[in-house]
């Protein structure tokens, strides 16, 4: 069995999520491991669990661009506000 180097790694949606928690990570992993062998695990849309969608889910591991659905927005984090330079206090 050779090398498979031609998957696809830009699917439109995040197939390699199966959590679909907006990451792919050790969860979908996991997911793709007690599915083995069924069609539950596929990420490559064979109907079969195997290694390329370990593969699969390896080329696509971290945050989900694309995005199976958007994460609710967190407002953005206030920046740190500048102290104003206080005003050294005199000294005698
Ligand atoms: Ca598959």
């Amino acid at each position: 069995m050779g090398m498979m180097r031609n998957f696809e790694l830009s699917a439109p949606t995040c197939p390699a999520d199966l959590t679909h928690d907006g990451v792919v990570d050790v969860s979908d992993f996991l997911q793709i491991i007690a599915n083995w062998d069924s069609p539950f695990g596929d990420v490559t849309g064979d109907d079969r669990t195997d290694v390329s969608d370990i593969l699969t889910t390896i080329a696509n591991w971290g945050v989900c661009s694309a995005g199976f659905r958007e994460l609710p927005r967190r407002p953005a984090p206030s920046k740190p506000k500048h102290k104003s330079p206080s005003k050294p206090t005199p000294r005698k």
